[in-house]
């Protein structure tokens, strides 16, 4: 089932989620919907709470060397720790909840996770570049983070001008 993805600026993205608790029927359905929305909208990860879920789950899949994501390649991630972090990399994110905006952020240029899959089963995994930006950007979404809150001074002011433009325009759009 594809579901509805929150946008910036709804608050609920700023919501804290919770851990997950039971490793059930009912969260196998979520992660389920969870992948095929993100794969229908072409994203590489989601959070629950983009789907309006509160809880610490979240999906990634960057594909394989091609790009071409399958079940294969996707990544499951309940309850996520950073165990390590080191180094910086800099690179154009995008988000499904911000809609046609990408910009530069710097993150840690690797990172050691702990998490759990679906079945409660506990996994760690050392991950650097494109793997390691979509591990630190969806774990921020679990902490009401958003990439934007992530830009330099600079280039937050500039997202900030081009939001209001494009909620300005949307307005007017209504009016006819
Ligand atoms: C590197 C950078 C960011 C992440 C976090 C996950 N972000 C996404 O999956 C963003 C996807 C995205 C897809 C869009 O749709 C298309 O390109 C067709 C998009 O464009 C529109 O909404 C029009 C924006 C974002 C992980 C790793
Ligand atoms: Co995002």
């Amino acid at each position: 089932m594809i579901l509805d993805i929150v946008t910036y600026p709804n608050p609920i993205l700023k919501k804290i989620s919770k851990p997950v608790e039971r490793f059930d029927k009912e969260l196998h359905k979520l992660l389920d919907d969870m992948y095929e929305t993100m794969l229908k909208a072409e994203g590489v990860g989601l959070a629950g709470i983009q789907v309006g879920v509160d809880r610490r789950v979240l999906i990634i899949d960057i594909g394989d060397k091609e790009g071409k994501q399958s079940p294969q390649t996707r990544i499951e991630v309940i309850n996520p720790e950073f165990l390590e972090w080191e180094g910086t990399q800099r690179g154009k994110e995008g988000c499904l909840s911000i809609p046609e905006y990408y910009d530069e952020v710097e993150r840690y240029g690797r990172v050691k996770v702990k998490f759990f899959d679906r079945y409660g089963k506990e996994h760690i995994v050392d991950a650097d570049g494109l793997l390691a930006v979509a591990f630190q950007h969806e774990t921020d979404h679990l902490d009401g983070k958003l990439f934007v809150e992530r830009l330099d001074y600079i280039r937050r002011k500039k997202f900030e001008k081009e939001w209001k433009k494009r909620l300005k325009n949307q307005k007017k759009q209504k009016k006819g």
